[in-house]
């Protein structure tokens, strides 16, 4: 029977045409993808067939949940990871924070249908780096009830803080941690697989990491549930948005905006508009709004 050969797991990693499937936590099989699978990735659900001389190979891909997308250098979309529950952006205060990245990265959990946890990393270089705008900008993603976490990876995890907290909200989720390149998401790997042996990049007097990650990987958490580090990126452009997704993707918007005088307002001139109003009142960042105006113009 063929069936007595087939082999059901998630992706670990994936290079090129090659997997790693994880059967069990006591099993991984490598496989091969042809073609047609081109677009299996890091977190998906898979059937794998086993043949002679310990080969395997691919033979389906379960329905996915979301999937987390980024074009590649053709700008094509290329899937990073599958069936997240969690997005983790980091952010550091050297490189400096590109909180229009971060947005585009908040709106993006929104429409993947997932949580978001934005980490504040290197914070031990707050004192030297952070200028008062941005540790204010920083406050605001705490204002509009996202949960902002400070953490320092490079330490151990003896005195790392932060830690506790963030692994309580990762607890049990398939975790993605995504944001700029060298913003410590490898080292916090780190601090949370203490077993593993991920790669950082030390960052040379050029600002590029040596060690950067290239692949996306899965590793389980010791707890349950799972984190994936994914390569940094240097901008990530939102997949394709409506107008109305990305007035959503800013949830903190919708209280307001479901009083505004149109019901299609986009919150940017119209008349009667309660989110204007709410910013001009203080009520909601104002930083933040600006961001959302500049994003709006760039899908126009
Ligand atoms: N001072 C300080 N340095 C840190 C901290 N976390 C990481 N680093 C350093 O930052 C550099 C980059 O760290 P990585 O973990 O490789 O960064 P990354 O986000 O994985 O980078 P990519 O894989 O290129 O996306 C390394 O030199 C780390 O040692 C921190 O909390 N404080
Ligand atoms: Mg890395
Ligand atoms: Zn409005």
């Amino acid at each position: 029977m063929s069936s007595s050969k087939q082999r059901q797991g998630r992706v670990i990693t994936r290079f090129g045409a090659e997997l790693l499937v994880e059967i069990s936590p006591e099993e991984r099989l490598r496989c091969t993808a042809r073609r047609k699978f081109d677009q299996v990735a890091c977190g998906d659900y898979v059937t794998i067939e086993l043949a002679e001389h310990g080969n395997a190979r691919l033979i389906e891909i379960a329905p996915r949940k979301n999937a987390l997308t980024r074009p590649d250098y053709s700008h094509r979309l290329k899937t990073i990871a599958a069936n997240i529950d969690q997005l983790l952006i980091m952010v550091s205060w050297r490189p400096e924070p590109f909180w229009e990245l971060l947005d585009r990265y908040l709106v993006t959990a929104w429409l993947l249908d997932t949580s978001a946890v934005i980490i504040m990393n290197k914070d031990d270089l707050a004192s030297q780096y952070a200028s008062e705008e941005a540790v204010q900008t920083l406050q605001e993603y705490t204002q509009i009830n996202y949960p902002v976490i400070k953490t320092i990876a490079s330490n151990t995890a003896d005195d790392a803080p932060g830690l506790t907290h963030l692994q309580q909200l990762i607890d049990g989720k398939t975790n993605v941690l995504v944001g700029q390149s060298g913003v410590g998401k490898s080292s916090l790997a780190n601090l949370l697989l203490p077993d593993k042996d991920i790669l950082v990049g030390e960052v040379s007097q050029s600002g590029e990491g040596r060690h950067t990650t290239t692949t996306t990987t899965l590793y389980s958490l010791p707890t349950g549930g799972s984190l994936i580090d994914s390569p940094g990126v240097r901008d990530f452009v939102l997949p394709d948005v409506s107008a109305q997704q990305l007035r959503e993707g800013y949830q903190e918007f919708a209280k307001f905006g479901s009083y505004c005088k149109f019901n299609n307002c986009t919150h940017a001139h119209e008349p009667g508009c309660k989110v204007r109003m709410a910013v001009e009142a203080g009520e909601l960042p104002a930083r933040r709004y600006q961001r959302y105006l500049k994003l709006l113009s760039d899908i126009r």
